[in-house]
């Protein structure tokens, strides 16, 4: 019976309207905002199911991050803040292309594949970004939820990691922390908070050449006003600069993704030499930094800057705790490879590659006690095992061990309380970043001067199917079209410390081309012949 109600209200209210079929890709579902009511209805359906699955409250997020703001999209949580399990993307896909008479058929037939009990309740966490069409997408999903007698909590505009923190914390009865934006804040500003003072009691309130101030870009999303009121909590410690904090429109000219891809500065933005500045991703998930140097030259640290910063730092508390603990680094084929040399040899820390899209660097990061995965848009953060958890809480209590060792201890316990383990999120990582810095003492120019980035060079390419191209391994070699890998492996071998490879991209309708090699000129004229030859 609900199955058909469910697919009364979905022909009244939430038709299908666009033909063409729309998978669950890299980060859920994306595309023009006009085409997603009828999926966001469908997805809140489906999320009041898998939540009856597993027993527990799902998210549902409605954004499409560092997309343009005429495009929207929604992605599903699993109870511990994590993605979407895989298996459960195909029912998804399945369920949002189906014609709206398939709908009641379709739902019975999950409700019975997956043994659901309608009887048993369900819960739904709803958050959203700051884009025109994302209340009233918002809406449909709760439709879809309500029609299967979900309970259903609307956070509204929040980030997205705010959300998979929500779901996390509520299912982890608030050990994880509070469900709710004071919570959220709570955790991480205290965690700052402390760290700060630990290492200050420690060296005194000078720290090297860190200066507590930066520059943050907001890309004009929902990152403004929520890290506006999370800066008033820590004021004293770190002042903020904001530009771009909703004036504008979302993404335009700003933003992480801009940033990264453009390797500029984002527009609207008033800095001076050696500033050390932020930007976010629309949805708040990715961070990177950047500063313009003496010469006015435009100096960027992306994510695996990120990730090398932190696996330094943590490799050198777990030396003074003397724990056995097995730290890695994951990162796609995206990391710059001078960052993996850097890891590998100079910090000693294994390097995995895996496929793109966070899902799969999250998995990976799993395999670790300290599990540090980025992706080199900025989007990672750090996982902790339990057994990282119990020896460093056993390391702070037990009084034979010397100071230094339970500070270290301390410190780790207080770094884990910092980071947001659910997911990347700007905002944590944020944090991160400028509690390492001033705990080294570090500029930015310092943090740089750690290793030199190959240049390197991002492209799309507009084809007519993306998907003809078949990627086969994390590095990206490709299968199909047949004899073109052979033709990138040519090309390749005639530039020095030349590294390329093309993808069909997950969340839009563009094929991305990277490329490095020793110069720019190189890596740029390097990335253009593959354009063309993908052409
Ligand atoms: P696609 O469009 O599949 O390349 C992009 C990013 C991913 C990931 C997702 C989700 C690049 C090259 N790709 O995926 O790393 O962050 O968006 O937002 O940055
Ligand atoms: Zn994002």
């Amino acid at each position: 019976a609900l199955a058909l109600a469910a697919e009364r209200k979905g022909k009244d209210d939430h038709p299908r309207t666009y033909g063409k079929e729309i998978d669950y890709g890299t980060a859920g579902f994306r595309s023009k905002a006009e085409h997603l009511d009828h999926i966001l209805y469908r997805m809140g359906i489906l999320a009041a199911l898998r939540s009856r699955v597993k027993g527990a409250t799902v998210g549902v997020m409605i954004t499409a991050s560092h997309n343009p703001v005429a495009d929207n999209g929604v992605k599903l949580i699993d109870p511990q803040g994590e993605m979407l399990e895989m298996s459960w993307e195909t029912i998804a896909t399945d369920l949002a292309n189906l014609n709206d008479n398939e709908l009641s058929a379709a739902l019975i037939h999950i409700i019975e594949k997956e043994n659901i009990d309608l009887a048993k309740p369900a819960s739904v966490f709803f958050g959203r970004d700051t884009r025109p069409s994302s209340e009233q997408l918002s809406n449909a999903a709760l439709e879809g939820s309500r029609v299967f007698n979900a309970d259903v909590k609307d956070f509204g505009i929040v980030t997205t990691p705010m959300l998979h923190y929500f779901v996390a914390a509520h299912n982890s009865n608030n050990e994880y922390g509070d469900p709710t934006v004071t919570g959220y804040f709570f955790k991480l500003t205290t965690a700052f908070r402390s760290f700060r003072e630990e290492i200050i009691s420690e060296k005194g309130p000078e720290s090297g050449n860190y200066q507590p101030a930066i520059v943050a870009d907001m890309a004009n999303g929902v990152g403004g006003p929520i890290m506006k009121q999370m800066s008033e909590l820590i004021k004293d410690l770190l002042t903020i600069e904001f530009f771009n904090t909703g004036e504008g429109e979302l993404n335009h000219e700003s933003g992480a993704d801009y940033v990264k891809v453009r390797q500029t500065l984002p527009k609207r933005v008033r800095i001076k030499s050696k500033d050390r500045c932020v930007s976010f991703d629309g949805d708040a998930d990715r961070i990177v930094y950047y500063y313009q140097d003496q010469s006015v030259k435009f100096r960027l640290l992306d994510g695996d800057r990120i990730a090398s910063l932190v696996a330094g730092y943590l490799r050198s508390l777990l030396d003074i705790m003397g724990i056995e603990l097995n730290i890695g680094v994951v990162q796609t084929a995206y990391a710059n490879g001078a960052s993996t040399k850097y890891i590998t040899e100079v910090l000693q820390i294994p390097v995995a590659c895996v496929y793109t899209g966070v899902k799969h660097l999250h998995h990976k990061a799993q395999e670790f006690d300290i599990g540090i995965y980025f992706e080199a848009n900025g989007h990672g953060t750090v996982l902790f095992s339990k057994k990282a958890k119990v020896l460093a809480k056993a390391a702070r209590e037990d009084k034979r061990l010397n100071g230094g060792k339970r500070g270290a201890a301390r410190k780790m316990l207080t770094f884990i309380d910092m980071v947001n383990e659910t997911t990347g999120d700007s905002i944590s990582d944020l944090l991160i970043v400028e509690t390492i810095l001033h705990a080294r003492g570090w500029s930015v120019e310092d943090w740089e001067n750690s290793y030199a980035d190959l240049p390197n060079r991002l492209l799309k390419v507009t084809v007519k199917d993306r998907n003809v191209i078949k990627v086969i391994d994390p590095e990206c070699h490709i299968s199909e079209p047949e004899g073109l890998q052979e033709d990138f492996d040519r090309l390749i071998s005639m530039f020095t410390q030349g590294r390329a490879f093309v993808r069909p991209s997950g969340t839009e309708d563009v094929v991305r081309v990277y490329a490095e090699a020793n110069t720019q000129s190189s890596a740029d004229k390097l990335a253009v012949h593959i354009a063309k030859l993908v052409h």
